[in-house]
Formats: structure tokens, C-alpha cells, sequence
């Protein structure tokens, strides 16, 4: 049946096959997660989720696209005016993210009409789907999206309906939400780890291509074009704040070194790779592989992964060949320094092994030349000693690049339902302020614009990237002294407040630790210093 094109009469109108006809082009969309200023500081980097999504569909329709809203804002639309998609798919990772995306989702159902149905999928559209329940989303895919999205345009095309996908809320015709997600089964604890995971080797390869328009836009920390390459999804801890073990149902799965290898031999050489594994190199045989593999055949590639402190403690041997491998800045959960604290994020009779584990990673991590990426909670009972011990500790060990999130009860953790349990009426439940820069909880020793003061007072005063490291890493091509500036830019921007102006007393506010980034100012690359 032809039927013309029902959208917003200013877009050219477009005459489309519509009802039982296939789906044939689909529009993928990575919204612009509307974090607060510090939320980009960090890292723009791919949107892997969405490429997966995008390699499980390949086969089945004519044409997939991927638009990156955070890199091009409003660039979606001129992707819908070219090739008018059949279905929309938007990620929704953050919960941040979900004011934009229910915008969004409003914007383009106004541009393509209601025929086009909107999908959404992804971490916090899962863990806390009500919020999504608007009637400008058709329905939301819950959990890892390859199967069930590539199931939602199968049965779409078929019958005009989601009500037989599994795993997705879905409207019925009374423009109700109905549920067909699978109630939450955890394995029994020997079946959680698959290392050479069979789901994971399947899993058709991501479409890295459909972002490579947009690549000269991500950056992880002052490295340009980062390029994400997932190996594990889960991990194995139970931190009581994340509910990143919850949404992959307890379970760790890893693949294969040999398919690793693979999606590393298409990686080009003198990139900086980033592993977003919540827990990477846990499979130590496969690791070891790999290691082999990057120094048998010199890779200039660079790495960055998350692990945990625990494990480098008790595997140097491993760390000390990655490090030789091209093992470059590692994320740990070092969480505090300080036991009462400890004791919260419910590390309870752990706390003296996890502070020695820290302190353990630390000092491996700097005999082998790898940067710390050292993520630490900021509590809402911190008073102006903490910050300042905090500040101590991390200028004393070196850390290289502090991160300073502050004790979030995010949906679906262990931490929200205890502190709904205690009858926390008080918990800020704006979405936009689930980014770990606000407090969403009360702060119980100081107002909450003083407590950001300090903690911007912490950015501004720690981190210890080493301006020979700088150098090295200008040389080796992976980065320039313009991308270093930008880095040290989006800091100032984000760090240097009226709020900190305001309630830092004179005497904390000279730079007693002078940053490294400050050597490549624009200053000394206009005299030519640099
Ligand atoms: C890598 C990562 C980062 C990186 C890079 C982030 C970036 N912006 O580029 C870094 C370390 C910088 C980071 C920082 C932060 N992160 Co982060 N991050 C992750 C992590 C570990 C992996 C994401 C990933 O790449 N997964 C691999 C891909 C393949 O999977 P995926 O994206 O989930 O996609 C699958 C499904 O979700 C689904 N899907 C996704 N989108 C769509 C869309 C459609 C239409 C469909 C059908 C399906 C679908 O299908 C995909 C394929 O199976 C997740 C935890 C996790 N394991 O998911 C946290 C996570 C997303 N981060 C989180 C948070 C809170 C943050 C921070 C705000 C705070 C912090 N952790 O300190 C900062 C923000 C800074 C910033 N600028 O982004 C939370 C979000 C929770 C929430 N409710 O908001 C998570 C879930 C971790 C947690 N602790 O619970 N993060
Ligand atoms: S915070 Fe990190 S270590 Fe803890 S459960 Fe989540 S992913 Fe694992």
C-alpha cells in the first residue's frame, strides 16, 4: 500500500511503502546525554551499543545509519530528509540522558509522523523504563538490544506490532505500556563466569564504519579519535552504588583471545584504544595472548581499560607484560581511603584488604608506567577536611587523573532501595541530576553549592599527568599539544565556577599543585615553548 508521508507538512513530503511492507531503513540515534558541564570533561567516545545493535541488523534491512547527536546536535535530521527511516532506534545509557531523549523522541515524531514507530534501549531506558513511558516511544528494548531489536522490526513488518518480542515494553492499542520482559533470573553462582563465551564470540561484529563520520569529535581525556573495543561485558563484584552487574544479570562473559585479536588487527596502529569492559583482562589466559600478540608484532596501540585493584595486586606478572604491550591508563574503583566511608558502599569486613589492595595497584600500576585513573566517592557527610585529605592523599600518591563522583544512589542499585528503605523522601529524583556532579541526596555538613565549590577545588588542585608523558605521547602521534589544550580547557571551564570563587577561602585558592597541562598552554605554544 502507498500511503503519503503524514510528518510535519515544512519537511519535504515523501511517498513511502508503509504497513505490511518491511522495514527497510532504520535510524539509529545516540543522543546528546545532557550531563552537566564536568560530565564531558572526560570523554566523548563512540557509541558502541548502538554499532552492535546496528551489526545484528545488517542482514535484514536495506539500509542501518547511526547518528551521534552528542557530536552533531540536530545533524538527524538531514540523515531522516536523505533516507526517511522506517523505524528509529535511540540509546539511553544515562539516566541523565532521559529528558533529552523523551525530546527528542517528541521532535521526531513530529518530523516523521507516528507511522515511523520509536524504539529506545540501552542501560537506564532498562533499569528504570517508566520514565520513558511517553507517547511519543513505542517501545523499549530491555537489556542487551542485538536480538530483541533485530525481533522488533522482524515482527513489526510481519504483524504491525511488538506484542510478541520478548524482553520489550511495548504500546498496545489502548496506548497502555505492556511488559514482555523476562523476569530477573540469576545463575547458579558456577554458571555466572564464561571466559570464550560462545554468546560473546557469535556476536556479529559492530559497525564501527557508521560512526566514522563523526570520529574527529571523541576524545578520551587528551587523546583525539579514541577507538572503544569491548572483550567482556559484566563483572564480578556486587558494588552496592552500580547497577551495571544488575543489568548483565550478575554475569561475567568474556570472549575469545582469537576474536579480540581479530577486532584488534583492524584497529589502526598508533591508536588509543579504549576497553569499556566494566572489568577488564579477568580471563589472565587470554590476556596473556593477547599481550604476546601486541609485542610479538610491535603494536603502537595504546590501551585504556577498567579494572580492579584487587586483580593487579595479585597478577603483576600479567600487568607488567600488558604494560610492555601498550598497557596505557587504567580506571580503578579505588572508591576512599577512608574505612568509615569504606564501610558504606558496602565493603564492610573487606575494608582493611580493599585499602592495602589499593595501595598494592598503585604502586604497581607506577612501576610500570601506567596512568591511574583513580574513581573516588565523594560523600554527602564530607566536610572541608575531607576534600582536603582527599587532595593530600591524591597529590601524594601521584594519581594522574582523580575522578571525584559524588555517593549517588543510582536506579536499580542495592544503594537506591536502602535508601528508599530508610525512608529517604529526600533523594533528588530529577533525572538530570543523576550524572554524579550533583548530589542527590542532602549534604549534611555543608550546603550543596559549597560542597560542588570543593569538589571543583579538588579538580583544580590534583592530577599528576606528567608532562614528560605529554611529550612522549606527541611524539608517539597519539595525541597533540592542541588536544592536550583542549583537555586542560574543558577543565577550566568546568572547574573554574563562580561557586568556586565564592566559597574557597583566599588562602586554599593559590595553585599548591601546579598541573602539567599548564605547560602547554596557549602562551607557551604561541612563544613556541612547546
Ligand atoms: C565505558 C563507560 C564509561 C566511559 C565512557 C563513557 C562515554 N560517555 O563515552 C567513562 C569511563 C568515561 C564513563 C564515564 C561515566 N559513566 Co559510564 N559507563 C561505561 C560502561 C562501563 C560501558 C558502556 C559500554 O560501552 N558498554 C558496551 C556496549 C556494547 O553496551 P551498551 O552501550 O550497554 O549497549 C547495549 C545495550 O545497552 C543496548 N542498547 C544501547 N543503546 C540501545 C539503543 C537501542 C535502540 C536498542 C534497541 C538497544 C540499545 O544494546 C547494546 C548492545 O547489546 C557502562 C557500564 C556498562 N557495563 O554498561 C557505564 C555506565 C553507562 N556509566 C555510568 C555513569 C553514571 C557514568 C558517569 C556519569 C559517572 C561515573 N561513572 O563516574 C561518567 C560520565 C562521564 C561521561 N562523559 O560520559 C552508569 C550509568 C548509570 C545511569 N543510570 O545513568 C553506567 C551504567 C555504570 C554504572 N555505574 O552503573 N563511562
Ligand atoms: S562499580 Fe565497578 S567493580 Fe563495582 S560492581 Fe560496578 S562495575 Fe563492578
Amino acid at each position: 500500500m502507498i500511503e503519503k508521508f503524514d510528518g510535519n507538512p515544512n519537511i519535504p513530503s515523501v511517498i513511502k511503502e508503509r504497513t505490511k511492507s518491511p522495514i527497510k531503513r532504520v535510524l539509529l540515534i545516540n543522543p546528546n546525554h545532557g550531563g552537566s558541564e564536568g560530565f564531558q570533561v572526560p570523554a566523548r567516545t563512540e557509541p558502541l551499543g548502538l554499532e552492535y545493535v546496528a551489526g545484528a541488523i545488517t542482514d535484514i534491512v536495506e539500509d542501518v545509519r547511526i547518528h551521534d547527536d552528542s557530536a552533531e546536535p540536530g545533524g538527524w535530521k538531514e540523515d531522516a530528509r536523505q533516507y526517511p527511516p522506517d523505524m528509529v532506534g535511540i540509546s539511553c545509557n544515562y539516566t541523565v540522558a532521559v529528558p533529552e531523549v523523551k525530546r527528542l523522541a517528541g521532535e521526531i515524531r513530529e518530523m516523521l509522523g507516528k507511522d515511523v514507530p520509536i524504539l529506545d534501549g540501552g542501560h537506564a531506558a532498562s533499569i528504570k523504563p517508566d520514565e520513558l513511558f511517553t507517547p511519543d516511544i513505542d517501545g523499549i528494548v530491555s537489556g542487551k538490544g542485538e536480538k530483541t531489536f533485530r525481533k522488533a522490526i522482524e515482527e513489526f513488518a510481519k504483524t504491525g506490532s511488538f506484542e510478541n518480542v520478548e524482553d520489550m515494553y511495548y504500546r498496545n492499542k489502548d496506548n497502555e505500556f505492556i511488559s514482555n520482559v523476562r523476569p530477573y533470573e540469576i545463575l547458579e553462582i558456577d554458571l555466572l563466569t564464561e571466559f570464550n563465551s560462545p554468546y560473546m564470540n557469535g556476536l556479529v561484529l559492530p559497525r564501527k564504519d557508521l560512526v566514522d563520520r563523526f570520529r574527529d569529535s571523541y576524545y578520551l581525556l587528551y587523546y583525539p579519535n579514541p577507538q572503544v573495543l569491548r572483550t567482556a561485558d559484566g563483572c564480578t563484584n556486587r558494588c552496592d552504588f552500580c547497577s551495571s552487574h544488575k543489568f548483565n544479570k550478575e554475569m561475567y562473559q568474556s570472549e575469545s583471545a582469537e576474536q579480540t585479536i581479530k577486532k584488534l588487527e583492524a584497529i589502526p596502529d598508533k591508536s588509543y584504544v579504549m576497553l569499556p569492559d566494566d572489568f577488564a583482562f579477568y580471563d589472565r589466559k587470554a590476556w596473556n595472548k593477547i599481550g604476546d600478540y601486541l609485542i610479538e608484532t610491535k603494536s603502537k596501540r595504546h590501551l585504556w581499560a577498567q579494572t580492579r585493584a584487587k586483580f593487579i595486586a595479585e597478577n603483576e606478572e600479567l600487568i607488567k607484560k600488558l604494560a610492555k604491550a601498550g598497557l596505557d591508563t587504567v580506571l580503578v574503583g579505588l572508591e576512599s581511603f577512608d574505612k568509615s566511608h569504606l564501610k558504606k558502599v558496602g565493603k564492610g569486613e573487606e575494608v582493611d584488604k580493599n585499602i592495602r589492595h589499593n595501595f598494592e595497584a598503585m604502586r604497581i600500576l607506577k612501576r610500570y608506567n601506567i596512568a591511574l585513573w583513580g574513581a573516588q566517592i565523594l560523600f554527602p557527610d564530607f566536610d572541608k577536611e575531607n576534600f582536603i585529605n582527599l587532595a593530600d592523599i591524591n597529590n601524594e600518591m601521584k594519581v594522574e587523573y582523580p575522578q571525584y563522583a559524588i555517593y549517588t544512589p543510582l536506579h536499580g542499585t542495592e544503594l537506591y532501595k536502602r535508601e528508599l528503605k530508610k525512608g529517604n523522601v529526600a533523594i533528588d529524583e530529577d533525572p538530570k541530576h543523576f550524572d554524579l556532579f550533583y548530589s542527590v541526596l542532602p549534604t549534611t555538613k555543608m550546603e550543596k553549592e559549597e560542597f560542588y565549590a570543593w569538589r571543583d577545588w579538588l579538580y583544580k588542585h590534583t592530577g599528576s599527568v606528567s608532562p614528560l608523558k605529554m611529550r612522549e605521547d606527541i611524539r608517539a602521534g597519539l595525541t597533540t599539544a592542541e588536544h592536550i589544550r583542549a583537555f586542560g580547557k574543558r577543565q577550566e571551564q568546568a572547574y573554574s565556577t563562580e561557586r568556586y570563587e565564592k566559597f574557597i577561602p583566599a588562602e586554599y585558592k593559590p595553585k599548591d599543585y601546579p598541573k602539567a597541562i599548564e605547560i602547554f598552554s596557549d602562551e607557551k605554544a604561541k612563544t613556541g615553548e612547546i
